[in-house]
């Protein structure tokens, strides 16, 4: 892993965000039948095409189009793209049915197999890493209320200038990244610092289309988790803090009220703590 102290760029993060999703998310591709590429596909054309015909779309503006895609190929941003814009409705269909805690989604910057802290510890972090000390605490119980003693917690979040380890160039590898267990109640505790809310690369095609449209690049200061245990249907989700100016308009789309945190001053006057806990659905069957 470089560390380098390049200013982070699009072109950077989007290539590391390709290659991590070649690596680890083509898998299940092949697997989509022929009826449903045939139905999905033709159905998505029609809308471009009925698009073009409201509202008589010229000659311009179809190579705008053309040359802003070769740029998203390009950039390495295609991960960027489908999670700001698509992933929210994908992950609202994926988990209508499921009760116990709202998820939202994982967005392109997951990557498995964090350094494991137990269920209490501190996430893995530079000296004097910068940020409001967080400490936060929860337990992890099945919709019966019974306590999920191996569950695991993983957390990876943007550091207090919006950039990500493994993603971002002159990180160490897995800073603000790790895998937490749970003890045999069910309960955790983590420390970790407060991320800043993350502002899309402006140098890429996505931030040439946010610029273009006369949009914002914001998504509000967030904690990712995927929640596991066995037995239970995996929750991905992301925690945010109330009063951020970009809960409202979140360029992602993938703000809930139910993951709102609602921390407090620290008793020690250093940072502030939380209470969070998560309740898993049992896997149907
Ligand atoms: C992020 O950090 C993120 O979580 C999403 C969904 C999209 C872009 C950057
Ligand atoms: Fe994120």
């Amino acid at each position: 892993m470089s560390t380098t102290h390049d200013a982070p760029t699009a072109a950077a993060s989007g290539a590391n965000a390709t290659e991590r999703f070649k690596s680890d998310k083509t898998s299940g591709v092949s697997a989509t039948p022929s009826e449903r590429v045939d139905l999905l596909v033709r159905e998505v054309l029609e809308a471009v095409h009925a698009t073009i015909r409201k509202h008589k779309v010229t000659y311009d503006e179809y190579n705008a189009l053309k040359s802003w895609l070769i740029g998203v190929g390009e950039d390495g941003e295609w991960p960027l793209f489908l999670d700001v814009w698509v992933e929210h409705v994908v992950e609202e269909v994926a988990t209508e049915h499921r009760e116990g805690n709202k998820g939202t989604i994982e967005g392109p910057y997951y990557v498995p197999g964090a350094p494991q802290r137990g269920a209490r510890g501190a996430v893995p972090m530079r000296n004097g890493e910068p940020g409001t000390p967080l400490v936060w605490s929860g337990r992890v119980t099945s919709t019966d209320g019974s306590a999920l003693g191996q569950a695991s917690i993983e957390l990876w979040h943007a550091d207090a200038h919006g950039l990500y380890s493994q993603f971002a160039p002159g990180i160490p590898e897995w800073n603000l990244r790790a895998t937490f267990s749970t003890d045999t109640d069910g309960t955790f505790e983590i420390t970790t610092v407060r991320p800043a809310p993350y502002q899309i690369p402006t140098d890429g095609a996505c931030g040439k289309l946010i610029a273009a449209a006369g949009w914002h690049a914001w998504r509000p200061a967030h904690l990712h988790v995927k929640v596991s245990a066995p037995g239970h249907e995996q929750l991905t989700a992301q925690l945010y803090f109330p009063g951020d100016e970009h809960n409202d308009d979140d360029i992602a789309s993938a703000v809930k009220p139910e993951l709102v945190l609602a921390p407090k001053p620290a008793g020690d006057g250093r940072g502030e703590t939380v209470s969070y806990d998560f309740v898993l659905a049992p896997v149907r069957n």
